[in-house]
């Protein structure tokens, strides 16, 4: 059996940096050159468990630690590392230091800190393998440019071959466009008849799903950086173009101002860490830009991630958030030529985020500092950072009147068992501007996401990441108008039981609160085990009772969910 030692993968990344074409894919010790003899405490695995360790790293962590495994969300991953600490002495650690028997521990069980545990998810001999890989030097995947993405464009059906006005007769407002996380799909359900409209495919665990300004597009883009137009005017609703922006991606946004509906799509990549401007319609690419830069504390990154993209509707610009160096982008799109990037300086770990109600104001969670940044778009600088408890996690967050603080923006936390109300109203209640006004408990750690509407008096939160099986299939809601009550308590419902799918092995955490057009439904996802029977559970929103469950054996792990008119008009 062939072994891949530490220093023979030493060897094989020097080769892939010198030649940025190498194969992400290849074994990649496998070809590289005779090393030395491994010493005994040098971890190694068969090529064919590294290149499977590689899959699982890509697919389950690199999205928290990172392709070369700097850590953001997750902790730094490298074999070695070393920092210098502020009182000038320097602190050691890596995952060598750890050792074989403690990273088993830590991935079969989670941690506290919000990591969860695989052991319903990987085999111990994956965990085992996966322990064994984090202590070899990470491969350095190839470099993206316009030469790849070119080669990469599919447009399956050119714009004078599509309709030119909407051929179906489906509510289009009222779409869902729901993330089938392990099956590599979107499925587009009738939010009027929960009828599914079709399931395309599209790229792996696909992350989020936009909205083209008209209303009549959907981008998706999937974590393997495949990006999919699917065009909503067709008899049946269906992918329309294709381009593989990256090998790792999160974000997707259009141009929004007036004059420039549907005329480009961004892409956001983690690797490699750029974003790419397209034409709206096709997805042929028009420009690549980098986001390797120093962070905030002047220090080189060479993996700075695209995270949250919004479109500011008062101007031709988007708000790129780049997460490990902190650097706000605000890109002007007028003229993609001469682009203009005004860069502001904020907090690291820049992660997901949504406009305020005037969409004036947009607040981005910086998870691992503890923070959310509030950008001025329209005087296009930092309006303020606030503090907040551990590891804010809004999804695009959730805004209404607050009873005694007026206008809020809110937040759940990964890290803690409340939500963050912030106030948003500069101009009216200026003493609470970008100033946590209240705290409220929930009903457990673990959130991710949380949602009301201008129609709704509700404000409901998810826990899906909570270790507790309970916590995680509940949701907490909260009445809007109690809030401001030193007594105000969430009603819990558990919403995996009001699915009551059969019993298996797996938690049947429920994620993502969405709402229909009217919001006066509330739709949750039961994300279970990949070959579990799912559901997304529909509540009704007035009085909190199930309305509906939507099963289908083509539901498999539905996660995320973008209503189509929420989703076009930034309404949460
Ligand atoms: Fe997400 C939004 C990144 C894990 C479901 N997620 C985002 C955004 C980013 C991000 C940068 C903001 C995009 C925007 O608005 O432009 N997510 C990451 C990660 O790096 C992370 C932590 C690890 C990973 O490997 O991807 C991660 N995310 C998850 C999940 O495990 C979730 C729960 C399930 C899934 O489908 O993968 C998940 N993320 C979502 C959803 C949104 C999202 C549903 C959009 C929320 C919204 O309402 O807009």
């Amino acid at each position: 059996m062939k072994i891949i030692t530490l220093s023979k993968i030493g060897l094989a990344i020097g080769l892939a940096l010198g030649s940025i074409h190498a194969s992400a894919n290849a074994p990649a010790a496998a070809k590289a050159p005779a090393a030395p003899a491994a010493s005994a405490a040098e971890p190694t695995l068969s090529p064919e468990a590294f290149e499977a360790s590689k899959k699982i790293y890509f697919e389950r962590c690199a999205g928290c630690h990172g392709v070369l495994r700097k850590g953001a969300t997750g902790k730094n991953l490298e074999p070695k590392w070393s920092k210098k600490k502020d009182d000038g002495t320097t602190e050691d650690g890596g995952t060598l230091k750890l050792g074989q028997e403690r990273l088993e521990k830590i991935i079969a069980l989670g941690t506290e800190g919000g990591m969860v545990n695989y052991d319903d998810i990987l085999t111990k001999e994956e965990i085992k393998n996966i322990a064994t890989y984090i202590q070899m030097p990470a491969p350095v995947p190839p470099e993206w440019g316009m030469k790849d993405q070119l080669a990469s464009w599919k447009l399956i059906v050119p714009v004078d071959k599509r309709p030119t006005k909407q051929i179906n007769k489906i509510n289009l407002d009222n779409i869902f466009s729901v993330t089938l996380r392990d099956s590599g799909e979107v499925a587009l359900i009738d939010g009027d008849t929960k009828e599914i409209i079709n399931i395309l495919k599209t790229g792996y665990a696909v992350h989020i799903s936009r909205l083209s300004a008209s209303g009549r597009y959907i981008y998706v883009i999937g974590r393997d950086g495949l990006t999919s137009l699917i065009d909503l005017w067709m008899e049946k609703p269906s992918v329309v173009a294709t381009i593989k922006s990256g090998m790792d991606a999160r974000s997707v946004e259009t141009s929004k101002f007036k004059g420039f509906e549907d005329k480009y799509a961004v892409v956001g990549t983690y690797w490699p860490p750029q974003y790419t401007i397209y034409e709206g319609d096709t997805l042929k690419p028009l420009k690549i830009v980098s986001t390797r830069s120093m962070t905030i504390e002047g220090e080189y990154h060479p993996e700075p991630r695209v995270a949250s993209i919004v479109a500011s509707p008062f101007k031709p610009e988007w708000v790129i958030n780049i997460k490990e160096t902190g650097l706000v982008k605000l890109v002007d799109y007028s003229d993609i030529k001469n682009l203009k990037e005004t860069t502001i300086e904020s907090s690291k770990f820049l992660h997901d985020g949504g406009f305020d109600a005037s969409k004036r104001y947009f607040l981005v969670a910086a998870n691992m500092s503890n923070q959310v940044v509030v950008v001025d778009t329209k005087e296009g600088k930092l309006a303020g950072i606030v503090d907040t408890a551990p590891k804010p996690h809004p999804g695009r967050g959730a805004n209404f009147v607050h009873p005694t603080h007026g206008p809020v923006w809110a937040t759940s936390h990964l890290g803690s068992d409340v939500i963050t109300m912030i106030g948003t109203d500069p101009e009216k209640n200026k003493d609470k501007a970008w100033k946590v006004v209240q705290t409220v408990k929930m009903h457990g750690s673990g959130s991710l996401f949380v949602k009301t509407h201008p129609a709704s008096k509700n404000l409901w939160v998810d826990a899906p990441l909570n270790p507790e099986t309970d916590i995680a299939e509940s949701v907490s809601v909260f009445n809007i108008d109690d809030l401001g009550k030193p007594d105000a308590k969430p009603e819990i419902i558990n919403i995996a039981k009001l699915a009551d799918l059969p019993k298996t092995k797996a938690v049947k955490r429920a994620v993502h609160a969405e709402y229909n057009n009217k919001g006066d439904e509330v739709w949750f996802s039961i994300w279970a085990g990949k070959t579990d029977p799912s559901a997304i559970v529909v509540i009704d929103d007035k009085t909190r009772k199930l309305k509906h469950v939507i099963k289908d054996p083509r539901l498999i792990t539905p996660t995320g969910k973008f209503n189509v008119r929420n989703t076009q008009h930034d309404i949460y």
